[in-house]
C-alpha cells in the first residue's frame, strides 16, 4: 500500500515521487487543467474562500479534510482505494484469474475508450454548471455546487492519471483532448449526449445531480468490478465522493418539493407560481427530461461493446459479486424492450448482449426510491411525481426512432407534437423557473422556492458562512 503524499505538488497515493517521468508529465498537464478551470469553471467566486472537502486519504476513517479554500487552489489529487490482496477477476472469460496490474494488449483500446468516455463527463459537468453560482438559493447550496464541481475536477484527474500512467503517448493525447472538447461546443462537443445539454437553472442542477450523477454511480460501480485493477481502485474511491453529489440532488429536489407542498397547503392551490414556488407539473416535466436523457447514457438495449467489455473482464455489472449466477453469462437470456407494430413489447436476447439494459434497470430501480421519498411530501396535498416510461423521449436504442408518451403508449408524430408541452419543459416553464432564480447570499437565508436543509455540512449549522464573499 502506498502512503498518501499530501504535501506533493499533486497529492497522491500512487507513488508519484518515485516515478519522475510520470510526475513531470502530470505536472505539465496541471497548469493546463488550472487554466481550463479558470476559463470554463465557475464564472464567479474564483477568489472567494469556500468551505470545501478535500480528499486526503483513502481509508475508512477520516478520508477528507474540511476547510476554506479558494477553488483554483484546491488540492486536486490522485487517489486509488487500497488494493485488495490477491484480487481476482470476478466475471467474464477471465473469471478467477489474477486481476491485471498493467493493461493487457488485447483490451488496450477498449479500456482506453472507457476511461476517455468516463473522463469526458467530469469536466463536461463543470462546464454545464458554470453559471449557476450567480443564482444560488443560499450559501449552503452555493458551497455544495462548488463541492460537486471541484470533485468532478478530481475525477477528471483520476482518469487523466490512468491515461498518462497506462496508455503511453495515446493516453497523453487523450488527456489533452479532455480539456479541448467542451460541453455544447458545435465543433468539439463532449462525447455523450446528456453532457451537451444546458443546465440553465438550479432546478435542472438538482435533477441533473439526482439522475445524471446517478448514471455516474452505476457506471463507476461497474468499472469498479474491472479486472484492470488500477481502474477498479480508482473508481472505488471516486464512488466515495460521488455519494455527496447524489445527496445534493436527492435533497435538493426534496427541498423544492417540500416548499411546493407547503405553498399548496397554505394557499390551497396547485398553482403556486404566483407565490414563488415551482408547480408540481413543472417539476414533473423537468423530471421527465432529466430522467430520459440520463437513460440514454446507458447505451443501446443490446450492445456488442458491452458484451465484449464483460467477456473481456473489463466492465462488470453493478454489484457483480452479490449476483447469483455463473458470472460468465454464456447461456443466459433475458428480455429487453422492443417496439413492434406500434406497441412496446419485449424480445428475448442473450444476457451478455443486454448488459446495458441490465444496468439501466438497476438505475431505474434506484431512481424510483427518491421519487417515492419526494412523494411523501406531496401525498398530503394530493399530488405526486412519477418516473416516465423508459421509452419516453429517448435518442439512443430501440426507442430512438419512435414517439412514446410518459405512460408508455407509442404515438404518432402529430399526437406527440400536441402533447409534448405537457411532458417536457416548455419555454414558459424555463422562464418561470428562471424568474425564481434570485441569488440569496446571506448566511442562513433561503430563496423562497426551496425549503431549508435539515442540517449543515460537516456538523456546521445551516447558517454557517459556507462561502466568504
Ligand atoms: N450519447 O453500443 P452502444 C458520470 C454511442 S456519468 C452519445 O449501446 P456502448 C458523471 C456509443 O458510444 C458516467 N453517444 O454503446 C455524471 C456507441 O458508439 P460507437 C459516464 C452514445 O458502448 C454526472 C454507439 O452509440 N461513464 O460519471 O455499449 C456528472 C452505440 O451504443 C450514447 C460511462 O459512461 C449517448 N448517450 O455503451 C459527472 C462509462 N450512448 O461505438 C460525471 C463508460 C451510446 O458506435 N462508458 N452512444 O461509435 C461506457 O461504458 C459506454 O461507452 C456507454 C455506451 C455505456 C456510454
Amino acid at each position: 500500500m502506498t502512503e498518501v503524499d499530501i504535501t506533493a505538488r499533486i497529492p497522491n497515493n500512487v507513488g508519484l515521487a518515485d516515478d519522475r517521468r510520470l510526475r513531470r508529465a502530470l505536472e505539465g498537464w496541471q497548469p493546463r487543467f488550472v487554466e481550463w478551470w479558470r476559463e470554463l469553471g465557475p464564472v464567479a467566486f474564483q477568489d472567494s474562500d469556500v468551505y470545501l472537502r478535500t480528499a486526503t486519504a483513502v481509508g475508512q476513517e477520516g478520508w477528507a479534510n474540511f476547510d476554506y479554500v479558494k477553488m483554483p487552489e484546491y488540492r486536486w489529487g490522485i487517489f486509488l482505494a487500497d488494493p485488495e490482496p490477491d484480487r481476482r477477476i470476478g466475471f467474464g472469460d477471465h473469471l478467477g484469474e489474477p486481476a491485471w496490474q498493467e493493461v493487457p494488449g488485447e483490451h488496450r483500446s477498449a479500456l482506453r475508450r472507457l476511461v476517455v468516455v468516463q473522463g469526458d463527463t467530469e469536466p463536461a459537468s463543470v462546464e454545464q454548471q458554470r453559471a449557476l453560482c450567480l443564482t444560488a438559493p443560499s450559501l449552503y447550496d452555493l458551497r455544495n455546487l462548488f463541492q460537486v464541481n471541484v470533485e468532478e475536477g478530481r475525477h477528471l484527474w483520476a482518469m487523466v492519471y490512468l491515461l498518462h500512467r497506462y496508455f503511453g503517448r495515446d493516453g497523453r493525447d487523450e488527456a489533452d483532448e479532455l480539456l479541448e472538447r467542451h460541453s455544447g461546443d458545435a465543433d468539439r462537443p463532449r462525447i455523450l449526449g446528456a453532457f451537451n445539454e444546458a443546465t440553465p437553472d438550479w432546478l435542472a442542477f438538482f435533477f441533473f445531480t439526482y439522475f445524471t450523477d446517478r448514471d455516474g454511480k452505476f457506471q463507476l460501480a461497474s468499472l469498479r468490478e474491472s479486472g484492470f485493477d488500477p481502474l477498479a481502485r480508482t473508481c472505488d474511491f471516486m464512488l466515495k465522493e460521488e455519494a455527496h453529489h447524489m445527496f445534493v440532488g436527492a435533497t435538493g429536489v426534496g427541498r423544492v418539493v417540500q416548499r411546493t407542498a407547503s405553498l399548496m397547503r397554505t394557499h390551497d392551490t396547485a398553482d403556486v407560481a404566483p407565490f414563488g414556488g415551482v408547480p408540481v407539473d413543472v417539476l414533473q416535466r423537468y423530471l421527465n427530461f432529466h430522467f430520459s436523457v440520463s437513460l440514454d447514457l446507458f447505451g443501446a438495449e443490446t450492445s456488442t461493446n458491452a458484451a465484449n467489455y464483460y467477456a473481456g473482464g473489463i466492465k462488470g455489472r453493478f454489484r457483480e459479486g452479490s449476483r447469483d449466477d455463473d458470472h460468465r453469462l454464456h447461456d443466459a437470456t433475458r428480455t429487453v424492450p422492443d417496439v413492434v407494430d406500434g406497441r412496446v413489447g419485449a424480445r428475448e436476447v442473450a444476457s451478455l448482449a443486454a448488459l446495458n439494459e441490465t444496468l439501466r434497470d438497476d438505475f431505474v430501480a434506484d431512481c424510483r426510491k427518491g421519487v417515492e421519498r419526494w412523494n411523501r411530501s406531496l401525498a398530503p396535498v394530493g399530488a405526486s411525481l412519477d418516473l416516465p416510461h423508459v421509452g419516453f423521449n429517448r435518442s439512443v436504442g430501440t426507442f430512438a426512432g419512435c414517439r412514446v408518451r410518459p405512460d408508455g403508449q407509442v404515438v404518432d408524430e402529430a399526437t406527440w407534437a400536441a402533447g409534448v408541452s405537457s411532458w417536457l419543459p416548455t419555454s414558459d416553464d424555463l422562464a418561470l423557473v428562471a424568474s425564481l432564480m434570485q441569488p440569496v447570499r446571506e448566511p442562513g437565508r433561503m430563496a423562497g422556492w426551496i425549503a431549508a436543509p435539515t442540517g449543515g455540512i460537516h456538523q456546521r449549522p445551516p447558517d454557517y458562512e459556507y462561502v466568504r464573499l
